[in-house]
């Protein structure tokens, strides 16, 4: 990999110091200090570069310090950052319209974090509950999968079944139901339920290791939760916004502009991440006015929800997503990708399985869960340019920006060969 100059003042090692010294031990990163991003690549503070196969998450799809997203939010904050929602600012509207019409629903509600638009979504779902469903007070049930990854706030902790995230944060909220993933049968019986209100999922599991469910899953749980009158809210944080080669994952007919043609969508979509390019958090729930009309002023809000500077940013982020054609690639070059990483499966005994759609993939590594062995490949992979990070249980999430093109897929994807077959000798 190529070393350019640095515009760091500080050594890797410095800043890894300092961090580790004054920083909340809340997070284990790979030894590695960005300083320095644009499309595919980041550099260190030495000036080594590497391909980004993270992308903070599915956050940086459109690629780092996209210029079009950047120029936007440079002039944006020269103009106006923030009035608060006691004002209307002139930004606001225009980027509701806009978002609104791009995934086809009457309304939205603006947040700035995942974990955020996630407890927005649980607010309305209950709330519409009791006004239009007329559930009891109190009794609104929603129901949510094992394995699930929502976000770090205490009620959405309370229905995580990973230990690290609940252990020691309760008590916790009641009101969640758990069953099993990718399973029909479960949902229906959890759908009987006469109080359950909503059922929240993720259309692939990201942090369960890329768990990709049957194609019929979520266009099943959409016709169950119809039939019994239960809000279908799709986790989209991290699968949405051409990550998995179509806009959406929880539908891949469906094409930007609004268009659900004989669609049946989503009641609740929760998008974060990518609606802002990695550059800005934004993130936000969009609904139809049946579900939206049951929030009233006083009931939900936040001082940066919705701000000028976030509905810009979002706004080109979603025009690059359309004029980079990045569902596309996301779709072709993830095929390629795992048609690659096949081959290795087949030729290595280290890596078992490859899986995912798009651009969102895991490898699953020959060793038990808790060996050490998917973060010492990672670690690797970093020295020969290639930076990727460990999900639960021995598995490598490679998640690209979605701007990469054909000849780094390949770069890529003999750089991972390499490392593995050096790894195994
Ligand atoms: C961290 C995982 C990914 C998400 C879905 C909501 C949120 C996320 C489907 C909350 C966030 C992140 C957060 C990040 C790790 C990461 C993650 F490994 F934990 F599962 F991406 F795969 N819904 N996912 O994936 O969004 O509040 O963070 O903006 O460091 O916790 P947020």
């Amino acid at each position: 990999m190529s070393q350019t100059p640095s515009s760091s003042t500080l050594s890797s090692a410095e800043a890894m110091a300092l961090e580790n010294e004054h920083g909340a031990h809340n997070y284990h990163p790979l030894p590695v200090v960005l300083d320095r991003g644009e499309g595919v690549y980041v550099w260190d503070c030495e000036g080594k570069k590497y391909f980004d196969f993270l992308s903070a998450y599915s956050a940086v799809n459109q690629g780092h310090c996209h210029p079009r997203i950047v120029e936007a939010m440079v002039d944006q904050t020269r103009k106006l950052t923030l009035t608060s929602r006691a004002f209307y600012n002139s930004v606001l509207g225009e980027y509701e319209r806009y978002v609104t019409q791009y995934f086809g629903y009457d309304k939205v509600l603006p947040m700035n974090t995942g974990a955020e638009a996630v407890e927005t979504a649980i607010k309305l779902a209950r709330k519409w509950g009791y006004d239009v469903k007329g559930v009891p007070a109190d009794q609104a049930v929603i129901v949510v999968c094992d394995g699930n990854f929502h976000g770090r706030t205490t009620t959405i902790v309370s229905f995580s079944t990973d230990g690290d995230a609940t252990g020691g944060f309760g008590p916790f909220t009641p009101g969640f139901k758990i069953i099993p993933y990718n399973d029909l049968g479960a949902l229906k019986g959890a759908l009987a339920d006469p109080n359950v209100v909503g059922f929240l999922v993720e259309p692939i599991q990201g942090e369960a290791g890329v768990f990709t469910p049957a194609d019929e899953f979520m266009s099943g749980a959409r016709a169950l939760c119809s039939e019994k009158g239960v809000l279908l809210m799709a986790d989209e944080v991290q699968t949405g916004i051409a990550r998995t080669g179509s806009l959406l994952a929880s539908e891949p007919g469906f094409i930007s502009g609004g268009s659900w043609d004989g669609l049946d969508k989503p009641d609740l979509l929760i998008l974060g991440k990518a609606l802002s390019g990695g550059a800005y958090p934004v993130s936000a729930v969009l609904a139809d006015n049946a579900v939206m009309d049951v929030l009233h002023p006083g009931q939900h809000g936040s001082t940066f929800g919705g701000n000028p500077v976030a509905a810009q940013v979002a706004i080109a982020a979603l025009d690059v997503v359309n004029d980079e054609d990045l569902c596309k690639n996301a779709a072709q070059l993830g095929k390629r990708f795992r048609a690659a990483m096949q081959d290795l499966v087949a030729e290595n005994s280290l890596i078992t399985k490859v899986r995912g759609r798009g651009l969102l993939n895991a490898i699953l590594i020959n060793d038990k869960p808790d060996s050490s062995t998917a973060w010492d490949l990672c670690v690797a992979l970093k020295e020969n340019g290639l930076l990727a990070k460990p999900t639960h249980g021995n598995i490598i999430r490679f998640a690209p920006p979605l701007v990469i093109t054909e000849a780094q897929i390949d770069e890529c994807t003999s750089i991972i060969r390499s490392t593995v077959i050096d790894f195994t000798k």
